[in-house]
């Protein structure tokens, strides 16, 4: 067969280009550089999602974005923390909030988005305190905590959920069974509540007794059913005792045949709350019976099943949604803790034991199918909780899935004996697993939940809206308000304090009002007055007042903690303290001190240390 020479030269020429194509400058390009371009976001470029990670003993919330691994904040929630002026000073009342519901830090395990016809809204994000029974709410807004509360009738808050579809309630599981009658008299039985808040009121509702550790919770698409893990059906108070039976249960819960059960009041009060006891209220419970010490309960997407993973039993079971009956229980692996999904029908358990994430089918494992094993990656190391982006809603994106690893050991340079924890960046967008990248963060992540960036772009506030109280620009004073009260209402902009020197006595107690008047984003301002155990950082817009001793004779200088300009150094303040006794009043300063009246006008500037 004849060919034109001129097909010949265009087939090599092709071939050679492809040649170029896929190997670049003479070099294959390797799995390591299309990984890289997976997760590389150029300086200045957006990460596609926002990811929020339990901070654990943190007590906070870790923002990450995905796919690059940066950390973009963190939430300080159950903790103080000065870097963001949160509940540092005695009159925050987020730190007298703190104190009144338990204890100045928190082990936060679970982040769960408020969603809208099943998918997140950027609303709220929820977030427990597993050791003090406290489950917080984050304005995703303002990115900061709003409502903490403390649940009565409970010990260690673990699991939580919101209510599929429309957030209607908040689901918190009580892990530590108490005694029945609350009285440490009783030896048995010991029980626990699954507890139902409101999540605008955050107000406990009501609450269902389940005798047994709740564990891990999850919601039905609908709006039917909150499933919770149960282990130690045994009641053993030691280990031993916690894993004799082969079998303990999910305990699923009809919401609407508890409130109205609730609403008929059937629940014993107890702490304020109606406590409903299933033996009284048959329909409201079912203990559907799965291996053993069960850890992790999901739902599948499209809301037709609940996986419920084994922990000691290799297997995961997969319950019927709707009927509540088991209809496969496939092998996956070893320490099966928990599942999420992708858009295609997969699903994803992490293997404590294994140290591996194994994707499976769910259609063939439910047909009992022996190819459900889709595929295995291994993770660095021991795994606990998994997530791929959305699939914890109705709309998994199958992109990105990250695996929240307990141990790091040799993945990072060694720091002592301690280790940073080990994230890392899985590709689930083929048939086939990729790894992607790893990063470390501070203990310790438990579980995690992403939101597009697009979503938070437009919700996102860029300064906070001036409060009632805020001070205005050209209205600050020093007022004298009692014979051992001064109030000093102040205002932040670059680089000034206004006042940037106002004058009390000692025994005095000074209440400041101080607002940051910028009114762009990021321009933060702190105030720290650091012998008066003082340190606030106002984002702009924001308003805070604190009330504060004057202590010691002295000149005590407040300054800026936040880099704000090129004469950030230079913005500071003096607060001259003067004896008890003295008389003299410095014309240099704005005081209040030649009054002897409980409430008069503020003293103005005399301009003299401007
Ligand atoms: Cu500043």
């Amino acid at each position: 067969m004849n060919r034109h020479p001129w097909l010949l030269v265009a087939a090599s020429v092709l071939v050679t280009l492809g040649l170029v194509h896929t190997m670049g400058c003479g070099a294959t390009r390797s799995a390591r550089s299309l990984a890289a371009e997976k997760v590389y976001v150029a300086p200045g470029e957006l990460d596609k999602y926002y990811g929020f990670l339990s901070g654990g003993q943190s007590g906070s919330v870790f923002v990450i974005g995905v796919p690059s691994g940066r950390l973009i904040r963190e939430i300080p929630i159950f903790e103080p923390r000065a870097a963001y002026g949160y509940a540092v000073h005695e009159n925050d009342p987020r730190r007298q909030l703190l104190l009144a519901t338990g204890a100045l830090w928190g082990d936060t395990h679970h982040p769960m988005l408020s969603e809208t016809k099943g998918i997140p809204d950027g609303k709220y994000l929820f977030i427990n305190d597993l050791a003090n029974a406290r489950v917080a709410r984050v304005r995703l807004d303002y990115f900061e905590a709003d409502r903490i509360v403390k649940i009565p009738n409970l010990q260690g808050a673990h699991g939580i959920a919101v209510v599929s579809p429309d957030t209607h309630l908040l689901v918190v599981n009580g892990e530590f069974e108490q005694p029945t009658d609350g009285l440490v008299t009783n030896p048995a039985p010991y029980t626990s509540v699954v507890a139902f808040l409101d999540p605008e009121s955050m107000e406990v509702k009501f609450q269902v007794r389940v005798d047994g550790n709740l564990d891990i919770a999850d919601t039905s698409k609908d709006g039917r059913y909150s499933f919770s893990t149960v282990y130690n059906l045994e009641q053993g108070r030691d280990m031993g005792s916690m894993i004799q039976y082969d079998r303990d249960a999910v305990a699923a819960i009809d919401i609407p045949a508890a409130e109205k059960a609730v609403a008929a009041g059937k629940g014993h009060v107890r702490n304020g709350v109606p406590i409903l006891d299933p033996a009284e209220n048959p329909g409201v419970l079912t203990l559907i019976p799965v291996p053993k010490n069960p850890h992790g309960v999901n739902v599948t997407p499209d809301g037709r099943y609940v996986i419920a993973a084994g922990k000691l039993s290799p297997t995961v079971t997969i319950i019927d949604a709707h009927t509540l009956k088991i209809v496969a229980e496939p092998e996956v692996g070893l320490g099966p803790l928990h599942t999420t999904f992708d858009d295609r029908g997969n699903a994803f358990t992490s293997l404590f034991l294994d140290s591996q994430v194994v994707k499976w089918n769910i259609d063939k494992a439910v047909k009992g199918a022996s190819d459900y094993i889709v595929d295995r990656i291994n993770v660095h190391y021991n795994i606990g909780h998994l997530q791929a982006v959305g699939g914890d809603t109705m709309h998994p994106y199958g992109d990105y899935l990250l695996a929240l690893n307990k141990l790091s050991k040799d993945q990072y340079l060694p720091v002592g004996p301690d280790m940073p924890e080990n994230q890392e960046l899985i590709d689930i967008s083929g048939e086939k697993m990729k790894m992607l990248a790893s990063f470390p963060t501070p203990p310790e992540p438990h579980d995690a939940t992403f939101v597009p960036a697009a979503l938070l772009k437009t919700i996102t506030k860029q300064t906070y809206a001036p409060a009632d109280d805020a001070v205005k620009a050209g209205q600050e004073k020093v007022v004298r308000t009692g014979p051992h009260a001064v109030t000093v209402d102040m205002t932040l902009i670059r680089s000034a304090y206004t006042p940037d020197s106002f004058q009390v006595k000692e025994g005095d107690q000074v209440t400041l009002r101080v607002t940051n008047v910028e009114t762009i984003r990021d321009m933060i301002h702190g105030f720290a007055l650091p012998d008066h155990n003082l340190n606030i950082a106002l984002p702009p817009g924001y308003t805070k007042t604190i009330t504060f001793d004057a202590g010691k004779p002295g000149v005590y200088w407040y300054y800026c903690t936040n880099f704000c300009s090129a004469l950030h150094l230079e913005m500071r303040g003096r607060m001259l303290v003067q004896p008890k006794d003295s008389t003299v009043v410095l014309t240099d300063w704005h005081a209040a001190e030649n009054v002897k009246g409980q409430t008069v006008p503020g003293v103005p500037s005399t301009g003299a240390n401007k």
